[in-house]
């Protein structure tokens, strides 16, 4: 089997590219990585990579994770000089014995090991900026929406990405630039095993979008693969953990936590908290947008 699920209809273009160029025979964490490059290279996507949101202070971070077990897994946050933080963390998973390397020496490593140093604010994204410095508007109070074509509404749209290959191995990568006008400092839940992604080869595999510090308060990747492993679907596990974001916050218009699971045998599903959440799904043929199979508050 050689499986592929993405978060937002910006995957489909990036899934079908990547079952071309890598073909079947690719191994699962070559295919999320790559996956999340692509992303992190498309200045169209306004919070994953360049093109990025910037922080309140007009400046760009980038958090991401990589993961094949509980024993394999790397993360990297508030990047500053480094236009691919998912090739960043999976050095961290491959070539260090910690999960998780943070700011400027983070940075230091990549550049030690040879990655190319850049400046990762683009024109678009500092114009963006100014502007929202300038009314506070008009993205600042939307849930992301996605109108399930490629283009998104509202103020962030993370990438995360979980393939099963024709090994069977399974892996999950994400990468995002964060919430738009973030506190600087911030991190979310992204670059965080267990919050933004998790993968058990022996349970599945989760990863979230959306809200990050709703997403951090339920540990919602880990949870819903938890609760796989325990028996439950994915649809019954991803109800599950948005039942719990309901029930912990005082749930405003403009959050959103939305999230797909894959178990090792190819079941999968995507939910969320509400509407203008899409996924794609890449098996044997051509990408397909789909809707999350549960919304909590339609
Ligand atoms: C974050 N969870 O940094 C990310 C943002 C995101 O859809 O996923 N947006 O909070």
């Amino acid at each position: 089997m050689n499986m592929l699920l993405s978060t937002w209809s910006f995957s489909e273009s990036i899934l079908n590219t990547v079952a071309t160029k890598l073909g079947n025979s690719a191994g699962a964490l070559d295919l999320v990585e790559t996956c999340a490059r692509m992303a992190e290279a498309d200045e169209s996507i306004d919070s994953v990579g360049v093109g990025g949101y910037p922080d309140a202070d007009g400046r760009c971070t980038f958090d991401a994770a990589v993961m094949l077990s509980p024993s394999q897994s790397g993360g990297v946050c508030a990047i500053e000089r480094h236009q691919h933080p998912v090739s960043l963390a999976r050095l961290v998973m491959e070539k260090t014995n910690h999960t998780l390397l943070a700011g400027p020496l983070a940075d230091v490593f990549a550049d030690e090991h040879g990655l190319e140093s850049v400046d990762i604010l683009t024109q678009s994204s500092k114009e963006k900026w100014l502007k929202w410095k300038e009314d506070h508007q008009p993205t600042e109070t939307l849930a992301p929406y996605d109108t399930g074509t490629g283009k998104l509404f509202g103020n962030h749209d993370t990438i995360g990405t979980l393939a099963v290959d024709a090994r069977g191995t399974m892996a999950g990568a994400c990468s995002t630039s964060g919430m738009a006008w973030k506190v600087p400092g911030r991190v979310g839940d992204s670059p965080i095993i267990g919050h933004g992604l998790y993968v058990d080869p022996k349970r599945g595999a989760a990863t979230a979008t959306g809200h990050g510090e709703l997403i951090s308060g339920v540990c919602s990747s880990f949870l819903v693969v938890e609760l796989m492993g325990r028996g439950a679907s994915p649809i019954e596990a991803i109800q599950e953990m948005l039942e719990r974001v309901e029930h912990s916050y005082d749930i405003e218009s403009e959050h959103q936590v939305a999230c797909i699971a894959l178990t090792p045998d190819g079941q999968f599903a995507g939910g969320a908290l509400r509407d203008g959440f899409t996924y794609v799904v890449c098996k044997n043929g051509p990408a397909e947008v789909k809707s999350p199979e549960f919304v909590l508050n339609p």
